[in-house]
């Protein structure tokens, strides 16, 4: 039986997680080797969401012992023992491939509920496919704005943190200073256990701070405190180099109240892409050399297809199909109809060269790649 953890102020609703339920499968990440799964507990009007993820290697998990240290103890779990049960596919020559199942302490498998689930939460564990928009701040101003604050994933488990409501043991550093505090502690993501794969938020205290675009010079020594604190805690905490470590915000984010992500370089985290990500560094550098940059700049994110924002665009601009002359260059004037087409090309040409960028822009997932583009 597992319970969500409860405090005496916060109620979490309950579920035994073996009496899921599996309505369907939302994807199957076999790069990630993680699986998001759609399906019910007791309740078939409530959805849940559980994403099975295989845990990374520890290193001291392959670990093998010298004859003279075996009868120390207490021995830390290691794949070569001698509860490794080992079956051979085959041997060939100085080649050898087998399944093993290592000791139960190894078999471990990290475990995310979303209960109940919304829509949007269905959406984001969906495999869809994924589009860039180019905000610019007019653009930002007129549709996301109206649609984010009329649309959004809900703050709850954000202010419990705030408040020490919840997760109030997993906080690893607070500076309570309401203009340039904030609580640092482990992502959802992580499984806590493997320093390899470590993953922090920092939460700021100021709640008037939805994203990027709202930064500008007034927050720097918020943003200088989030990089030095946030750097200092995890070395003391978890004896990570500071220049080892990627500090980084989404744009757009799935939740509205500022935070950043915190990783090791030398691990590729998911969501570290370059379309989605804006390393903390360079947002400090940008506001530093020009205090209103993210109320200036033009920035591109990724909308999956599902989400009702795609739609808005897609209304204000032709987003899914590209036009004939859909690069990046402004409109040329409209050519007269016996004019020679300006680059060149006849009319059946350009009508080739069209669908061939239809094509590319919206290709039929292969099967590899379906299972592979999560939303998430
Ligand atoms: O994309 P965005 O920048 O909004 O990322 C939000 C991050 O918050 C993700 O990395 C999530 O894994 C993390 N997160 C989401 N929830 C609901 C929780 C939660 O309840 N607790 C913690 N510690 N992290 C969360």
């Amino acid at each position: 039986m597992t319970e969500p953890v409860e405090s005496s102020e916060v109620k979490s609703p309950s579920y035994e997680l073996s009496k899921f339920r599996l309505k369907r499968i939302l994807t199957n990440n076999t790069v990630r080797k993680s699986i998001s799964l759609l399906g019910t507990f007791d309740d078939p009007a409530d959805d849940a969401i559980v994403v099975l993820e295989k845990n990374a290697y520890r290193e001291s998990e392959v670990a093998t012992e010298s004859p003279s240290e075996e009868s120390e103890s207490p021995k830390k779990p290691s794949y070569f023992s001698a509860d490794l049960k080992v079956d051979t596919e085959f041997v060939n020559n100085i080649y050898g491939s087998y399944q093993v199942v290592p000791s139960r302490d190894l078999c471990g498998v990290k475990c995310t509920v979303i209960y109940p689930a919304t829509e949007k939460h269905i959406e984001k564990y969906s495999v869809c496919q994924k589009y860039l928009i180019r905000e610019t701040p007019d653009l930002y101003q007129r549709i996301t704005l109206p649609y984010l604050t009329s649309s959004q994933f809900s703050l709850e488990w954000v202010y419990n943190i705030l408040e020490h409501k919840q997760e109030k043991e997993r906080i690893v550093f607070e500076d309570k200073d309401p203009e340039t505090g904030f609580i640092l502690l482990p992502d959802l993501k992580w499984d806590g256990r493997n320093i390899e794969s470590l993953y922090l938020l920092g939460i700021v205290h100021k709640h008037d701070i939805k994203s990027l675009r709202d930064l500008n010079g007034s927050h720097l020594d918020l943003l200088r405190n989030l990089r030095q604190s946030s750097k200092d805690a995890i070395s003391k905490s978890y004896g990570i180099n500071p220049n080892q470590l990627r500090m980084y915000f989404h744009y757009q984010p799935s939740f509205y109240h500022l935070h950043v992500h915190i990783n090791p370089v030398r691990n590729d985290a998911p969501g570290i892409w370059c379309e989605k990500s804006h390393m903390l560094d360079t947002v400090i550098n940008n506001l530093e050399l020009m205090p209103d940059y993210y109320q200036r700049a033009t920035l591109p994110f990724v909308l999956y297809e599902g989400n009702k924002l795609l739609d808005l665009y897609e209304q204000e601009q032709p987003i899914r199909v590209v036009p004939a002359l859909g690069d990046d260059r402004e409109q040329p004037e409209k050519e007269s109809a016996d004019a020679e087409p300006a680059d060149g090309f006849s009319d059946e040409e350009q009508e080739e060269r069209q669908c061939k960028r239809i094509k590319l822009a919206t290709p039929e997932p292969t099967e590899a790649e379906a299972t592979i583009q999560a939303c998430a």
